[in-house]
């Protein structure tokens, strides 16, 4: 564990402090930030990690803000670590632990996977036929833009829970590109768990082991997906068509769509809903046509409901920014015509 100086109270301005990590030759580094990460922005303040044992080796990432660094994992058996301060505003700093772990390539602990699919599972020793101690091994999983990671597990065992808790052996599910986003799930025993779908075009799998009793371990298969519907989107002046999924027809029950449409910089989006017709209900809470005229501000204009909108409906943005999110919600179904936009931008004047 190493930490900024004078944790958790402020560190000392205008310091530069160096930490040199090194470990078995034929081992790793995993570093990763504590919560509560706080230095002030500015040019002189930062902690930035190298992946070797000086400030000439590449620059693996130089963090300051609040926002918590990813983790960190070397390519060789060293990191070296620089905080710098200058005179310009004083924070908390920041704790990091680190940890010996395997080669991401030669063992196959971990590592980034974007091939359309893959099989990946616990490293495995030919002897026992059983995983390591002390692992830490994550797999980030990235698909191109508008496609989802299908992740199945087709064999599952870990050393069991203690308490209801899996505090031993685990693998972790984040439904994002690290360990910061959403945790998805937490697994260990020899209950396979249940195919994942992810949110996004990432999904991140964390592999934890501890130093005693080891089993079989896990194997798991990802696939890229299309999404069923929305996405992120540029507008161009070529119309682009959205619509509900299996549009025409019915589309499904419990159904969140997202389109995200950038347009140009000083450019609007123009979007033309040519049909719609969602599910009767009392109200716009379980069936409803959002649009949004930027990820803050909500309800811009949300479709009143029930209805049947007179063709065609248009909605210009109003703000001059150049982004707008569209959610449709489906939770209940109607037959027929659902809803379709087409998104051009439109010049501001
Ligand atoms: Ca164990």
């Amino acid at each position: 564990m190493i930490k900024s100086p004078h944790w958790p109270q402020n560190f000392p301005m205008n310091t530069r402090c160096t930490w040199t990590i090194i470990t078995h030759e034929s081992k790793h580094l995993e570093m990763n930030f504590h919560s509560n990460f706080q230095i002030p922005d500015s040019d002189g303040n930062y902690v930035a990690v190298y992946d070797g044992s000086d400030t000439h080796a590449s620059l693996l990432g130089k963090f300051c803000g609040s926002e918590l660094p990813p983790n960190i994992k070397s390519s060789s058996n060293n990191l070296f670590l620089v905080f710098n301060t200058d005179f310009f505003g004083a924070g908390r700093g920041w704790k990091a632990s680190f940890r010996e772990t395997l080669d991401p390539n030669e063992n196959g602990c971990g590592g980034y996977l974007t091939n359309s699919a893959y099989t990946f599972g616990s490293p495995v020793s030919n002897v026992t036929r059983r995983y390591e101690k002390n692992l830490d091994c994550v797999w980030i999983i990235t698909a191109p833009v508008n496609k989802l990671v299908n992740l199945t597990f087709n064999s599952f065992m870990l050393e069991a829970q203690s308490a209801q808790t899996c505090r031993y052996d685990y693998v972790k599910l984040y439904d994002g590109n690290n360990e910061n986003a959403n945790l998805a799930g937490t697994f260990c025993g020899s209950t396979v768990p249940a195919p994942f779908l992810s949110t996004h075009n990432s999904l991140t799998v964390k592999f934890i082991t501890d130093n005693s009793v080891e089993r079989e371990g896990f194997n798991a298969t990802y696939t890229t997906v299309d999404r069923p519907c929305g996405g992120i989107y540029n507008a161009t002046s070529t119309s682009l068509t959205a619509t509900s999924p299996n549009f025409p027809n019915e589309y499904p029950p419990f159904t969140l769509c997202t389109w995200v449409i950038d347009a140009p910089p000083h450019q609007q989006v123009r979007v033309v809903v040519e049909a719609f017709h969602l599910h009767s209900g009392q109200d716009c809470s379980r069936n409803y046509l959002e649009l949004q005229d930027s990820p803050t501000v909500r309800n811009l204009q949300m479709i009143p409901f029930p209805i049947h909108i007179q063709l065609p409906s248009l909605f210009v943005k109003r703000e001059k920014t150049h982004h707008l999110v569209i959610d449709l919600l489906m939770i209940l179904c109607e037959r027929h015509i659902q809803s379709i936009m087409h998104c051009a931008p439109l010049k501001v004047c």
